[in-house]
């Protein structure tokens, strides 16, 4: 079975019962919206019925569910759990046929999902709409609106939203309530703001009460990325430092919201976001700031290869709360000439448990970052069974479907190494070496051709068009840069040389695009080989 996220418990048997929606749906009143999954697969002929009941000792999003022949039973708390039910209901579905299935499930952690945090071309409206979507099918439930280059949301914070971007900041919180998701509504105004000055808190609050008009009750208070001291004279008379402003800042926009709706959650992410609690900042702010305030931490480092349980706990000690984790992958706003294609690694479930919460910054290519995010939703869900390579192969699969899956994973495979992540290199590196080593052209041959046709075979078996759309720089830079190498092969080979061609070429692919693959082998053979060559 394909499951993603893996439920906690699960029995499945063989025997698979053919199902095509269900012809009876019952739920307890006002839960129509949990079984919307369900619903849309529309009426069946084949006498399924499915039993939605409320059971108030299943805490938070957990559920029972039951699959029977023609018979599904549902028992959860709360609606989110009943929503997460079905979903899982459609994981088990093949299209055709449904097993026979036993769950109890529910979350690891409470609150699991993403932080559209990143720099550079924010997603397009399309894109959010599609990942709230996809969020909800992974029983993702948080997700925070903080796109460094809406200019709304950080230079220009102090204007409201022209009408059609309020518009659709509206149609995307409606969305996120259709699948269950906390819309979080994030505003950066660290980098102009008096934070002593009354009428500056006013303008702040009028830009988040046009937003909680709409039902929102999350609020994102972000001072990542602003200078480290106190800049304005009134802030430098009426606080004894940047962490004692902030704190006051968020203290009194915690107030503000409370009084306005008592299940209001704010959260913060400081100045000082990457470190294990040492700054004096970053434990006066855990001093001075409300307790109900969340604040959020990017690990020991901006990109945290490893978040660990020690380091998680000198930071929770320092803020005296657990840390809401900001985590830095998959994003590439630091290194866009690269995708990161692979799955989360090193979060065990032991660092996860001192945590409050972990959200993902992902790449600014919104469809490729669902094989990351996949893993995500998996690592969050259940991380006592969390594993990369199971994760990441159904991440793919459930990306692309079985015909593009080998396909697929072979591209991803070319797109795996980061600051983040450093894993065994490509295997036209061991090809390259190889070559090196003996002289023994066939191993480098083989990889180049099937790298380069590799491109081809995707833009034929991929039916997700904004995926290839978002890909096509690495698809191009890939097919170019590998039938270079093999013309160069040849040459070498067959002791043809025509170093001329070759440089020039390599020129017309690097203007072309700055795409990396294959973490620079196959442009480093070349030119190395060209050295060589030239003598
Ligand atoms: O990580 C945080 C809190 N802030 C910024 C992000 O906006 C950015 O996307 C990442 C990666 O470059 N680094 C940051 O410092």
């Amino acid at each position: 079975m394909d499951w993603l996220p893996l439920p906690r418990s699960v029995t499945v048997q063989s025997e698979r019962y053919p199902f095509a929606g269900c012809h009876a749906i019952k739920h307890p009143l006002g839960w129509e919206a949990s079984v919307r999954p369900l619903r849309e697969l529309g009426d069946s002929f084949g006498g399924w019925t499915c039993f939605v009941e409320r059971d108030e000792s299943l805490a938070g999003d957990a559920y029972r569910l039951t699959v029977q022949n023609g018979r599904i039973v549902i028992q959860s708390g709360t609606p989110r759990g009943a929503f997460y039910a079905c979903q899982t209901v459609l994981n088990a579905w093949d299209g055709k046929s449904l097993p026979l299935l036993e769950v109890q499930d529910e979350p690891f952690l409470a609150w699991r999902g993403i932080v559209e945090g990143f720099y550079g071309k924010p997603w397009k409206h399309s894109a959010r709409l599609k990942m709230l979507d996809w969020m909800g099918k992974y029983k993702m439930n948080l997700y925070l609106y903080a796109p460094k280059d809406d200019p709304f949301h950080r230079e220009r914070w102090r204007d409201p939203y022209p009408e059609s971007e309020m518009e659709r900041l509206v149609e995307l919180i409606q969305r996120a309530k259709q699948n269950f998701i906390e819309f979080v509504f994030c505003i950066s105004p660290g980098l102009s703001m008096v934070y002593s000055d009354p009428a500056e808190f006013e303008r702040l609050t009028a830009k988040i009460e046009a937003v909680r008009q709409h039902g929102v009750r999350t609020f994102g208070l972000l001072v990542d990325d602003i200078p480290e001291t106190l800049q304005h004279e009134a802030d430098k008379q009426t606080y004894t430092s940047l962490a004692h402003a902030h704190a006051d800042l968020a203290n009194r926009l915690h107030t503000w919201l409370n009084e306005r709706d008592p299940d209001s959650w704010l959260i913060v992410c400081p100045t000082f976001y990457h470190n294990r609690g040492e700054p004096p900042y970053v434990r006066e702010l855990g001093e001075r700031t409300h307790h109900d305030i969340s604040i959020m931490w990017t690990g020991a480092k901006v990109v945290s290869r490893e978040i660990t349980y020690e380091d998680a706990e000198l930071f929770r000690s320092a803020i005296r709360r657990k840390p809401f984790v900001w985590d830095n992958y998959p994003v590439n706003d630091y290194e866009p000439s690269r995708l990161l294609m692979g799955p989360i690694t090193q979060r065990s479930a032991e660092a996860l448990q001192h945590l409050e919460t972990l959200v993902s910054n992902p790449m600014n290519q919104a469809e490729a970052s669902k094989v990351a995010l996949g893993t995500y939703a998996d690592l969050l869900w259940n991380p006592t069974a969390y594993d990369p390579q199971r994760s990441w192969h159904a991440s793919i699969r459930h990306l692309v479907g079985e015909e593009a899956e080998e396909a697929f994973a072979y591209f991803c495979q070319q797109n795996l190494w980061s600051r983040h992540w450093s894993a065994e290199p490509p295997p036209i590196a061991q090809a390259i070496e190889f070559w090196q080593t003996t002289g023994e052209a066939e191993p480098l041959e083989q990889e180049l051709r099937r790298l380069a046709r590799l491109p081809a075979t995707l833009r034929q078996v991929l039916h997700d068009r904004e995926l290839l759309e978002e890909i096509e720089p690495w698809l191009w830079r890939l097919e170019n840069i590998s039938k270079l190498a093999l013309e160069l092969l040849e040459q070498v080979q067959e002791d043809a040389l025509n170093l001329r061609h070759i440089a020039e070429e390599i020129e017309v692919i690097r203007n072309a695009s700055e795409a990396v693959v294959c973490d620079g082998w196959i442009e480093r053979w070349i030119r190395d080989t060209l050295e060589e060559v030239r003598g």
